[in-house]
């Protein structure tokens, strides 16, 4: 049995063997912001970015695994990103939760339409919608092999998760009002769509399939204060 000092201190080992790295140390950090370019974390980031917060970017690579490491369980037991230390210390994890949680927190931003008004329970309807009917299948299209028995034709599962993630984001596509996805004008539902815009389908499928969607992408990428996030996130060279 290690002494509790010793467990400690493996921690901040384990922590530094992440490289756990700011992305922008200038000026105090309120908000540290776990994840990895062109990941989940792209929504919180962008949504922090658009409310002007002040907020450290450190990187947990997917490539390398280290979301399953001990130093980012610590930090999600789940294993997945985007996490979101707040300014008092406490971890939000769930990218919905984080959108709303930032939202919360910069109401002059107006992030969200007014608090229960019904564009609010509308912004809710299909925050959840993508949280939970799209997110969860783009896991299967990155790791199928996590939902298929052995000897399972591990590519059929993938096949059929994208043609899943397709219906899905086909009812956003009808579902979402014009430039933006609510009539009301901007919101983190806009940036969570444009995420997914992002994931998992064809360019080709999108171009015929989801000119409205294509086109909100495009107007979140070139919002001021999204643009370097997305050119981060999503136009790395
Ligand atoms: N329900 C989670 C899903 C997050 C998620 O699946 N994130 C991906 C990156 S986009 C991840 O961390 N994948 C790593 C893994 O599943 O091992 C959320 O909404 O935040």
């Amino acid at each position: 049995m290690q002494s509790p000092q010793a467990l400690l201190a493996g921690f901040f080992l384990a922590a530094a063997g992440l490289g756990l790295k700011p992305w922008n140390r200038a000026g105090a950090s309120m908000y540290t912001l776990y994840g990895d370019l062109g990941s989940g974390a792209f929504s919180a980031e962008a949504a922090l970015a658009e409310a002007g917060a002040p907020y450290t970017f450190e990187m947990v690579s997917l490539e390398r695994g280290e979301q399953k490491q001990p130093a980012f369980l610590a930090i999600n037991p789940s294993g997945k990103m985007p996490a979101l230390r707040l300014a008092e210390g406490q971890i939000v994890t769930e990218s919905a939760a984080i959108l709303m949680t930032i939202a919360d927190h910069f109401p002059g931003a107006r992030l969200l339409p007014p608090l229960a008004s019904p564009a609010r329970a509308q912004a809710y309807r299909w925050l959840a919608f993508m949280a939970g009917e799209v997110y969860p299948i783009v896991e299967i299209v990155d790791y199928p092999e996590r939902f298929a028995p052995p000897g399972c034709d591990v590519e059929g599962v993938r096949r059929i998760a994208r043609d899943r993630i397709r219906e899905r984001v086909l009812i956003l596509e009808r579902m979402m009002a014009g430039e933006t996805f609510l009539p009301g004008g901007f919101s983190i539902l806009d940036i969570y769509a444009a995420m997914f815009s992002r994931w998992s389908l064809e360019p080709d499928w999108k171009l015929a399939h989801l000119p409205r969607l294509m086109a909100l992408a495009e107007a979140v990428s070139n919002r001021p204060a999204i643009a370097p996030v997305w050119q981060r996130h999503f136009v790395r060279t």
